[in-house]
């Protein structure tokens, strides 16, 4: 059994994860990452939290209308959260990885700590009880926090929007978005072997040099792999 499972970790695929606040430019660089890795023939799929798989894309539409919040708050927000994350992870980026492809998911569980926890309060032990149960032992190979000052994502963010109305979390105020800001800053500092913050101020291409460059950095890319990209 042991053996079976050293086995089915060499090839496992890697699992990075992309966060920040309004407006980081995260859904732009995750599919410039996807095309570097498709051109270094590594396969990837794209996946967002919440949603990524039809259950959780349902979840979605409730939390992003915000009826979590008018039925119980942050608390409630959070289960949904967790249950989204749950089918996702066990019908999506479990068996992914398992097939050895890359898995570069928008949001997740580090948006929980930081607007649950960090901005909702919610009580991180029933965060750690939570993440016990719908992702276990799914730690992200490495995690991107895009770092903006919140008034060019909060700008970035509306201009894209247009004359679309905000949804629940885009409605916040501006004292919100500061506090996510540290929040995400809080998560880079405690694990820095996991996390690295990029500055997202530059253009998108040097956003996603940097961000190239992080990935090769912290999880080597295969002999051949390197070789064919030097
Ligand atoms: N949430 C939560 O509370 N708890 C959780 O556990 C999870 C999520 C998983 C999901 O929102 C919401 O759920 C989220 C947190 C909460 N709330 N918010 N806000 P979403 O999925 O709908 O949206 P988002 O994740 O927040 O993404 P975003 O802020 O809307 O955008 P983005 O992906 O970071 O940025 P973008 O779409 O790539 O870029 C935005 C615009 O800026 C666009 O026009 C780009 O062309 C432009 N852009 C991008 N990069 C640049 C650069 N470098 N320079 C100039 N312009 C740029």
């Amino acid at each position: 059994m042991v053996e079976q499972s050293a086995a089915a970790n060499v090839n496992r695929g890697r699992f990075i994860t992309f966060e920040g606040g309004e407006g980081a430019g995260k859904s732009t660089q995750i599919k410039l990452l996807a095309q570097r890795l498709e051109a270094a023939r590594l396969p990837a799929i794209v996946t967002r939290e919440p949603g990524g798989s039809p259950g959780a894309e349902i979840i979605r539409h409730v939390l992003l209308s915000g009826i979590g919040r008018l039925i119980g708050g942050a608390a409630a927000e959070t289960l949904l959260f967790a249950a989204a994350r749950d089918d996702h992870v066990e019908s999506l980026i479990r068996p992914a990885l398992a097939r050895g492809s890359w898995v570069l998911c928008d949001r997740f569980s580090d948006s929980t700590r930081a607007y649950q926890g960090s901005l909702g309060a919610v009580d991180p032990g029933v965060l750690n009880a939570i993440e016990r149960v719908t992702i276990g032992d799914l730690k992200p190979d490495l995690t991107i926090i895009l770092d903006v000052p919140v008034e060019i994502g909060i700008t970035r963010a509306a201009a894209r929007r247009g004359a679309a109305a905000p949804d629940r979390f885009e409605a916040e105020g501006i004292e919100f978005h500061r506090k996510l800001r540290e929040a995400y800053r809080r998560i880079a500092a405690a694990e820095p072997g996991r996390c690295v913050m990029i500055d997202a101020v530059q253009p998108p291409r040097k956003v996603a040099d940097d961000i190239w460059a992080a990935v090769r950095d912290r999880l080597p890319l295969s002999k051949v792999t390197e070789a064919e990209l030097t």
